[in-house]
């Protein structure tokens, strides 16, 4: 059997994207990522649900931001730029540096000293970029390159840059093309709001082209101590253990609003509990890892479902689908994972030892 020759988001999805036959298309074969029936978090919320992960964990730069980041170095590119530079929370300098090598473009990349993942600093700093740690918060380091790129010929690629927002609307495509239809809801974290723009647009844009027979709900979730668009006010100290989606005042604001309103949809928050505790179960239940920024999107369900929000929902449909954005990999943060699960600690090596402190059962050896 001849396994079809995947070409990334831009080939697969080329009438829906800014670019012609002469862009010079810089990829890492981005997207196509699995959409996964989650049996235990469907039984979690009730017998009427069907949720589905879509798992951007899996990218060539491990987060959904690969996506955006095909098209918007691609355009930078084509425009004879020769550097991009962005602020981040870890995901988008890691897609930025990695796209930038790829591209032959230098990379700058600015992030709030200590507050990025591990692994994101490690993707940024192995990918040549160069690393500027500042003494403040993302929204600082957000106010900073806007300007530079402003008054220097560097291209700026965080999602304010719209090719970004094209790109990655290509998952709500994908999402579309597997379920055959739009599913109910969608569910996925907000931390800047470019992705659930992107989401909104992608679904609107198959709807208009008939590939839909209706648009989802949208259900965007902040975390706690960063939910500027649930208060209604910018957070000056944004805090979470989500490190991703610590941003006090989000660029596409108004469009995540938009989505919201267009939708008849929710952006509510749920706290660093909430989203530890499905941190741990989509991983320990479900086999899949996610950062804590991810399962956002699953926590929101949950308390969603506590308050009977989708009771009227399932009295309306029977049963339900809902898709959830998981948007980077659990080994992203890898310091988090072992600070909230202990390791079990050393033993003497013989296999008494080893038996005793792995719980295997006596009884159950073989004479
Ligand atoms: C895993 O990398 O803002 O609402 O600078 O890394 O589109 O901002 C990351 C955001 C969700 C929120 N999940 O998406 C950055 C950055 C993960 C993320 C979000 C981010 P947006």
């Amino acid at each position: 059997m001849k396994i079809e020759n995947y070409r990334g988001v831009i080939e697969r999805y080329r009438k829906f994207l800014p670019v012609s036959k002469t862009t010079p298309v810089v990829t890492l074969l981005e997207g196509n990522t699995p959409l996964i029936f989650s049996p235990k978090i469907s039984r979690l919320l009730g017998s009427k649900f069907r949720v589905y992960l879509k798992y951007e964990g899996l990218n060539p730069t491990s987060s959904f931001k690969d996506r955006g980041m095909t098209v918007a170095v691609s355009k930078a590119k084509e425009e004879k730029q020769y550097a991009v530079i962005c602020a981040s929370t870890g995901n988008t300098s890691a897609s930025a540096a990695a796209y930038a090598a790829r591209a032959n473009l230098k990379c700058i990349v600015v992030i709030p000293q200590g507050a990025i993942a591990l692994g994101k600093l490690a993707q940024a700093l192995m990918h040549n970029a160069r690393v500027v740690a500042i003494d403040g918060n993302f929204d600082d380091a957000l106010r900073i390159v806007r300007e530079i790129s402003l008054r220097f010929p560097v291209r700026l690629v965080n999602s304010i840059n719209p090719h970004r927002i094209e790109g990655q609307k290509t998952a709500s495509f994908e999402i579309a093309d597997v379920l055959g239809d739009a599913p109910v809801f969608h569910s996925l974290p907000v931390g800047n709001a470019g992705n659930i723009t992107a989401y909104w647009k992608g679904y609107k844009e198959y709807y208009s082209f008939k590939k839909i027979s209706h648009l989802p709900v949208m259900l965007g979730f902040q975390a706690k101590g960063s939910s500027p668009i649930v208060q209604g006010y910018p957070f000056k100290r944004p805090k979470t253990v989500a490190t991703a989606i610590r941003i006090g005042n989000p660029a596409s604001w108004k469009k995540a609003v938009e989505a919201r309103n267009e939708s008849g949809g929710i952006i509510d928050s749920v706290t660093d509990r909430e989203i530890i505790y499905v941190y741990k179960l989509l991983a320990k239940e479900e086999g899949i890892f996610v950062e804590p920024a991810s399962s956002a999107s699953v926590a929101g369900l949950l308390k969603l479902n506590k308050q009977g929000y989708f009771d009227r929902f399932i009295k309306r449909f029977g049963e339900i689908t809902i898709t959830c954005t998981l948007t980077g990999h659990g080994l992203k943060d890898p310091e988090l994972a072992v600070k909230k699960i202990k390791p079990p600690g050393v033993v003497k090596p013989t296999l008494e030892a080893v038996v005793k402190k792995s719980r295997i059962n006596r009884e159950d050896a073989v004479p």
